[in-house]
């Protein structure tokens, strides 16, 4: 069943370069309500365990690295279709393939610094929103 709910994180390059308004303006505009938002910043373990299902992927040192270099802004997300909805609204992982419009077409550098996450599934969603935010924080 569609929780109507997702995660995402405004990853270390997306601050760093000032994106914050721009990208939360984005994500309100598109009909998401906030459930939960914070900055906040991974450990190296946060990160290894958040990213688990690829730690036998090439990158995922770099990956690490990056998601835990500096502050991001975590949040959950709600609206009809949320998981499917965001993950159009933020493009391709790629930004050389997502499409115009999308927070990946307008934020993203690179594959590995691609501004934004998004939950691809209404499990992972719940998951990573409990990895970051407990009952209280949520509303
Ligand atoms: P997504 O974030 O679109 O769900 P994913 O789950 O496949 O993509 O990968 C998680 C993150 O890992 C992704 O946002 C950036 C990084 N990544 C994925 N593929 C990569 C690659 N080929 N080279 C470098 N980083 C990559
Ligand atoms: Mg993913």
């Amino acid at each position: 069943m569609a929780t109507n709910r997702t995660f995402t994180m405004l990853k270390p390059d997306a601050v760093e370069k000032g994106h914050i308004g721009a990208i939360l303006e984005k994500i309100t505009a598109s009909g998401f309500r906030i459930v939960a938002m914070k900055l906040t910043q991974m450990t190296t373990a946060d990160a290894e365990e958040f990213y688990g299902i690829h730690k036998e992927r090439p990158f995922f040192g770099e990956l690490v690295e990056y998601m835990t270099r500096g502050p991001i802004v975590a949040a959950i997300l709600e609206k009809d279709n949320a998981v499917e909805d965001f993950r159009t609204l933020i493009g391709a992982t790629n930004p050389a393939d997502a499409a115009e419009g999308t927070i990946r077409k307008l934020y993203a550098a690179s594959i590995g610094e691609n501004a934004v996450h998004g939950s691809d599934s209404d499990d992972n969603a719940a998951i990573e929103g409990a990895f970051h935010f407990s009952g209280r924080e949520m509303f």
